[in-house]
């Protein structure tokens, strides 16, 4: 079992850091599996065993030509690029480290034409050390397949068919169920990095609060064959340390802390320290050194309300996606300093990592920007229990909290979207899957976006928080506003008075095409998704008021692309903001109503 990646990979004065993003040569498999394993096209550059296509990393494939074929590709294809490793890291006797931040959906990764890895679930970091296969003296060849088939195991889950098409040749079709693209490629950035021999492996940070006082808890772990000794900092933010120990693990007390906030809920959102450790060898050198920034911050919870730092809070914010044109589900940082402004304009304090964990580099801008975050796994809609599901499921749950712990942002652990939480076996299902949570963190309640009703729902037991998505107005009485918000307020005291524990609506919305205009409101006009809102907002208002409500986070941000349906105009259109991140008149409503809550808080 590969184990992903803990540490975001950074130069410091020990490490070296490079990025190997940029355009690679591509090149689609035929439809035989086999085929480019059988004429060794990862053992000498793609260029010399056929013709190649350039492809932008990191970027989904799908989209970048002209061509049907490469969009709905369905099975492999191949990268390859060649880079140099310095002649000084091998010098300096430097450990030298390939990480792919990620591909989508399994991907096995050639040096030189030696396997070094394998991976599967897209959305989630590997790494692997390579010094002993690398050249120092010559460039060395990186070669990836990746594959994007979905099938009853894969998370999330699909379905493979032949289809017979012209001279008797047959055409994979992949269908799924969720609802939104299934975009592949090399989605993440690739970074070459150095460490030396003995080096820090992996740093866990709790906090804890007490009056004014902060509680930095932490664990620094190392991997050498001699002994260090370890050295730890905390700075704040004017580069000033705050807290010092000379313990690998240990607590330390931080008086008069600057807490970490939510946006808006204070004049200093995010507040972040500097957490530095280094290891230091026996004659006093420096070995190795990592710093990351942490926020210091609690998250508690009752059966009725969550508490940041010990003040209830009420989460206001959006479902989303990784999605743009051109770009898929390829990291950009254009695209995410312009969401996190939007976000900030619209005066949202939280979003759902729907339905996946999105690049660290977006908890990273979270964290600085006090934005709270419901961190969810890649599970798809689970509708099979079996076994194997299960360990993946549990995979995908283990990479993904080594991966983001630290974040002060990450206030919520979403382990599914939409189960089948009727059926029986969810019961146990979400039974283990909730203890294996627990087994690696106690900080953060756990939850799941739930759409089954709760008259049947067999989930909800095991969990913190009961999320449920509901699309009233839409999917159900398609065009009448009529019962809106006598149906929301119902359902939410339902699911309350059903496990006594505080309730969010993680989902609700309509489809919407920007600019079509109909009064009175008609589905899929800017009308309709403000009038469908505004009658959301009176449930929610009532809801508060009870008080087991902690949360509202409309369907969606913003319009993404999705597999082709009848239902699907374009992609599905329940954003407040167009798919070039324009507002519909839903995202001045939106507006209006989350800073009014921000300055009554
Ligand atoms: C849902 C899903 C989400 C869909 C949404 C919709 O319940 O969780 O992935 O996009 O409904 O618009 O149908």
């Amino acid at each position: 079992v590969n184990p992903g990646a803990a540490l975001y990979p950074r130069a410091t004065e020990t490490r070296d850091l490079r990025n190997l993003d940029g355009v690679w040569n591509f090149r689609k498999s035929p439809t035989d599996p086999e085929f480019g394993y059988k004429n060794g096209w990862f053992e000498q550059d793609l260029e010399k065993t056929g013709p190649v296509i350039p492809m932008p990393v990191p970027s989904s494939y799908n989209d970048i030509g002209e061509d049907a074929s490469l969009r709905d590709h369905v099975g492999l294809v191949w990268y390859d690029r060649r880079f140099y490793v310095p002649i000084w890291w091998g010098q300096n006797g430097q450990r030298v480290w390939l990480r792919f931040s990620s591909v989508h959906y399994a991907s096995q990764v050639w040096v030189n034409g030696q396997s070094v890895m394998y991976h599967e679930i897209g959305h989630l970091p590997f790494e692997v050390e390579i010094s002993d296969v690398v050249n120092y003296n010559t460039s060395n060849l990186l070669t990836v397949v990746v594959d994007n088939t979905l099938l009853s195991d894969t998370v999330p889950q699909g379905t493979i068919r032949d289809i017979m098409v012209a001279n008797n040749k047959v055409r994979l079709e992949q269908t799924y169920t969720f609802d939104f693209f299934n975009y592949a490629g090399i989605h993440r950035s690739v970074f070459l990095y150095s460490t030396p021999q003995t080096f820090i492996d992996d740093v866990i940070v709790n906090t804890d609060i007490q009056g004014l006082t902060g509680f930095v808890v932490y664990n620094v772990t190392y991997k050498s064959a001699s002994n260090a000794q370890c050295v730890i900092q905390l700075f704040d933010k004017n580069g000033t340390q705050v807290a010092g120990s000379q313990d690998c693990a240990g607590l330390m007390e931080v008086g008069n802390a600057n807490f970490w906030w939510p946006y808006l809920m204070h004049p200093e959102p995010g507040y972040l320290y500097t957490f530095k450790a280094s290891l230091i060898g026996p004659l006093g050198e420096l070995v190795d050194t990592y710093s990351l920034k942490v926020g210091i911050r609690t998250v508690t919870w009752s059966n009725t309300t969550i508490y940041l730092n010990d003040k209830p809070i009420y989460l206001r914010g959006f479902g989303m996606h990784e999605d743009s044109d051109l770009r898929g589900k390829g990291w950009d940082p254009v695209l995410w300093v312009k969401n996190f402004n939007l976000i900030k304009w619209v005066g949202a304090n939280a979003f759902r990592t729907s339905h996946y964990p999105y690049a660290e580099e977006i908890y990273q801008m979270a964290d600085e920007q006090g934005v709270m975050i419901i961190d969810e796994c890649p599970s798809g809609d689970t509708d099979i229990f079996t076994d194997s599901l299960l360990e993946k499921h549990k995979q995908s749950l283990t990479e993904l909290i080594r991966r983001d712990k630290n974040h002060p942002s990450v206030v919520m652990w979403s382990i599914s979207n939409e189960p089948r939480s009727a059926n029986y076996k969810a019961d146990a299902y979400f039974g283990k899957v909730v203890k294996h949570v627990k087994s690696m963190d106690l900080s953060r309640p756990v939850t799941i976006a739930i759409s089954q009703s709760y008259l049947n729902d067999k989930a909800g037991q095991h969990l913190d928080v009961i999320c449920f998505n509901r699309y009233n107005g839409w999917y159900s009485n398609t065009g009448s506003l009529l019962n809106i918000a006598s149906y929301v307020t119902e359902e939410a005291t339902a699911w309350h008075r059903r496990y006594n524990k505080p309730v969010i609506m993680t989902e609700y919305g309509a489809d919407t095409i920007a600019g079509l205009h109909l009064i009175p409101e008609y589905v899929w006009s800017e009308e309709y998704q403000v009038a469908l809102m505004s009658e959301h907002f009176k449930a929610f208002d009532r809801l508060r008021r009870v008080g087991f409500f902690a949360g509202e986070f409309i369907w969606n941000f913003a319009d993404f692309k999705t597999t082709q349906t009848i239902t699907r105009v374009g992609g599905n259109k329940k954003g407040i903001f167009t798919r070039s991140r324009q507002p519909k008149a839903s995202a001045h409503h939106l507006r209006a109503r989350y800073h009014s809550l921000a300055a009554a808080e």
